[in-house]
């Protein structure tokens, strides 16, 4: 059933929620800690020229912190309310660590293309356990709804994601043409959480205040998602998961959470 949040999220194409998982904030930073004592092999330092900015996905397994909350918190629910699913299946986990001091800016992109999954009904919740000023996401409201989708780039050098040829939009540059977009960008406190559309453009500016920017990413998709084959390996790859264009994302990998 539509209700006042999930119709502005269905508008703007992100929202924030404030104060909704405060008392994990301890558990997921023990998750962040853990993971950054030891990455998987997609872990990936992002090519920064100062400071450090980490990342690294698909960990809930491993992570006991990560799978406590993914489970046993109403993370699931808010994200069939919000995608106003009947359903609401975990996709993945992402650790975002931009350490202070790091000038490096999170690209302009959708995290869509980058994605086997095609469907409107999709959410990422970035929840950040250090104080966020001007730190934080950055989203183009209404750009979920674009048409076409922005090529996807590789964060360490803005290359070409995919290799093949595609009819992509341009990765836009908000901040040179201020008068065309709408940017939503919020102050965040630990546990505070943005929820955002797979298809709403965001990016991030570098983080260049002396204190640690740690987020984690759930990623969750609804009712009308199914499997899509991408130009070529997608991030998450997810090797062999043997799904064709059309299924569902197979249950046993990507667990129905929600009802
Ligand atoms: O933390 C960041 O800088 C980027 C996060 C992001 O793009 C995402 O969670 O989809």
């Amino acid at each position: 059933m539509e209700n006042e949040f999930s119709q502005t999220f269905e508008k703007n194409g992100a929202i924030l929620l404030k104060d909704t998982f405060k008392e994990w904030v301890p558990k997921i930073i023990a998750g962040i800690e853990r993971n950054l004592s030891s990455p998987s092999k997609y872990a990936n330092e992002n090519n920064v020229d100062s400071g450090r900015f980490f990342d690294d996905y698909c960990n809930w397994k491993v992570i006991n912190e990560f799978q406590d909350f993914i489970f046993n918190s109403n993370a699931a629910k808010i994200a069939a309310e919000v995608m106003n699913s009947k359903t609401a299946q975990f996709f993945h986990d992402h650790v975002l660590v931009k350490e202070g001091g790091t000038s490096k800016e999170t690209p302009w992109h959708q995290d869509a293309p980058y994605y086997f999954v095609n469907g409107e009904k999709t959410v990422s919740m970035w929840i950040p356990v250090d104080p966020i000023t001007n730190t934080g996401l950055r989203f183009i409201a209404g750009s979920h709804k674009w048409e076409k989708m922005v090529k996807p780039v590789s964060w360490a050098d803005d290359s070409d994601f995919y290799k093949s040829e595609h009819d992509w939009l341009p990765v836009p540059e908000p901040d040179s043409d201020p008068g065309n977009f709408r940017i939503l960008e919020w102050s965040m406190e630990p546990g505070d959480a943005v929820l955002f559309n797979f298809r709403t453009v965001h990016g991030a500016r570098g983080n260049e205040t002396p204190m640690r920017r740690r987020a984690l990413s759930l990623r969750w998709v609804g009712d009308d998602v199914t499997y899509i084959e991408r130009p070529g390996r997608t991030s998450p790859p997810f090797p062999d998961h043997n799904m064709q264009t059309g299924q569902i994302l197979r249950t046993d990998w990507f667990p129905i959470l929600y009802p």
